[in-house]
């Protein structure tokens, strides 16, 4: 891999280069460690509130950058300005978010089993986290990541997707600018290779990744078999939204709209079922195609654009295939299905809003993440179904539930098996101060954001103090005996 070089492009009009970069090789991801182990060092010193404040400082700067950041998301992953806003939004908050953690507790006290003892727990850095990126909240996630593990008193090397570096470099360059030191974040460019050479490096300790659940098995093999190392993935989703005969239909329809076509279907929270009650479906699907239909697809910079394109041409090629793969299953197109030409954007990778019906919980579209703008349609006949539906998934990202009967919603509540679930609002939306994640293939149990999301970056340790002043014996096999020796 030494000497190549590669570019990220404008999915929108791939002939326009945004930025050029060198595959970093074996000895430069070496170098990487070695520079933010060197750097964590120093870092692990600073108090945690004095971390905290470079990591408001950096918020401050992405706050005055957010438009000039929004336009390079826009022009780099394809996302619609407003979107584009959206994902440094979330950097920001997230930052305010982590910086105000920085005068919480760092831990917990707990009593003893013997008199003149306590204990406490308190939390130190793991040291260097490996990160590997995604394009599709080329800043977002990136901070969900980073400002996490930096409070904590760790080093960073990260490598954003192929697709969307240049976002991850003026992020990291706004974290120097406030304050960061420079070697503590390392940033590392290329495809899988270099993803491995993190994922399995003896210098890092910690493996931190969002993408697909095939590379997110990799990535976790290759940590585990050098390892064991702490691994935290991100991986697919397949989420429903249900629609119960009661539910507020124009509501249903935003929602669905929103989560479906939003970001071009290309969030790992996008809704990708419709599951929707037989008493309904006729309703719900005409309207929902008559807006489908007049949604603006185009460059994703010009205000006005509801649906930019997906991420490149390979993308559009594979989701007209899924799409095919569904029609000869027998499920009808109600709208949408094909890739697309937009005038001034050559070459640009857009794909129709997409409607499928006649899909069922066995069906391949119902079973196959697509990551692009395609919702398939299944009927149901009672929320008990629908909740199997569902749940009769591989994955357990997010699930939205619209239903005005409240006793039905805390029962979705309940039996619903994923990370997120929120009622009588889409499946994408999450905020950045509550645990983001999912069960099933989804993860491994980890989850970004919110409290947990600090936690992960951290390792525990557990303290106890004895000022008795005499050996205290805890947990010998009877209490009779403590009394006799320790008492
Ligand atoms: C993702 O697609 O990986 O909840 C993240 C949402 C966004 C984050 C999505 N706040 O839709």
């Amino acid at each position: 891999m030494a000497g190549d070089r590669f570019a990220s492009v404008n999915p929108a009009r791939p002939a326009e280069v945004i930025a050029e970069f060198d595959v970093s090789t074996l000895a430069a991801v070496d170098d990487a460690v070695a520079r933010a182990t060197a750097a964590q060092r120093a870092w692990a010193a600073v108090p945690v509130p004095r971390r905290a404040e470079v990591i408001a400082a950096i918020g401050e700067i992405l706050a005055s950058r957010k438009a000039a950041l929004a336009t390079l998301v826009s022009r780099e992953a394809g996302k619609i300005l407003v979107e584009a806003g959206g994902d440094v939004q979330e950097a920001i908050d997230m930052a305010g978010y982590i910086a105000g953690q920085g005068r919480n507790a760092w831990g917990e006290t707990h009593p003893c089993e013997m008199p003149d003892k306590f204990g406490f727990t308190t939390r130190h850095p793991v040291g260097v986290v490996g990160m590997i990126t995604p394009w599709n909240f080329p800043v977002a996630i990136p901070s969900w990541k980073i400002f996490p593990a930096l409070l904590a008193g760790n080093g960073v090397v990260i490598k954003p997707s192929e697709h969307a570096p240049q976002c991850c470099a003026e992020f990291v360059r706004a974290c120097v600018d406030a304050g960061v030191p420079a070697d503590l974040i390392q940033v590392v460019y290329g495809f899988g290779d270099v993803g491995a050479a993190i994922s399995s490096h003896p210098g890092i300790r910690a493996v931190s990744f969002t993408g697909s659940v095939p590379t997110g098995r990799l990535v976790a093999s290759a940590a585990m078999a050098s390892g064991p190392r702490l691994v935290s993935l991100e991986l697919g989703g397949k989420n429903a939204m249900v629609v119960m005969p009661d539910a507020d239909l124009d509501l249903v329809i935003e929602g669905a709209l929103f989560g479906a076509f939003g970001t071009a279907g290309q969030r790992c929270t996008s809704t990708s079922r419709l599951v929707v009650h037989r008493d309904v479906v006729d309703e719900v699907v005409d309207a929902l195609a008559a807006r489908a239909g007049k949604l603006v697809i185009g460059d994703p910079v010009a205000p006005g654009t509801d649906v930019g394109p997906v991420i490149d041409r390979k993308s559009a090629e594979r989701i007209a295939g899924m799409v095919e793969t569904a029609l000869g299953e027998g499920n009808s197109l109600v709208t949408g299905g094909k890739i697309v030409a937009v005038e001034g954007c050559e070459g640009g990778a857009f794909f129709e809003p997409t409607i499928i019906r006649g899909t069922t919980r066995d069906s391949y579209l119902t079973r196959n993440e697509v990551f692009g703008p395609v919702l398939a349609v299944v009927e149901t006949d009672s929320f008990a179904d629908a909740i199997e539906t569902v749940n009769d998934c591989e994955y357990g990202l997010s699930a939205a539930v619209y239903t005005r009967d409240v006793n039905q919603a805390m029962r979705a509540v309940h039996a619903i098996d994923t990370g997120i679930v929120y009622i009588n609002a889409p499946t994408i939306g999450a905020e950045i101060h509550l645990p983001f994640g999912g069960t099933k293939h989804t993860g491994n149990g980890y989850r970004e954001a919110g409290k947990r999301g600090l936690e992960q970056f951290s390792e525990t340790k557990s303290v106890y103090i004895d000022f008795s002043g005499r050996l205290q014996k805890a947990q010998i096999d009877n209490r009779d005996a403590i009394e006799a020796t320790d008492v």
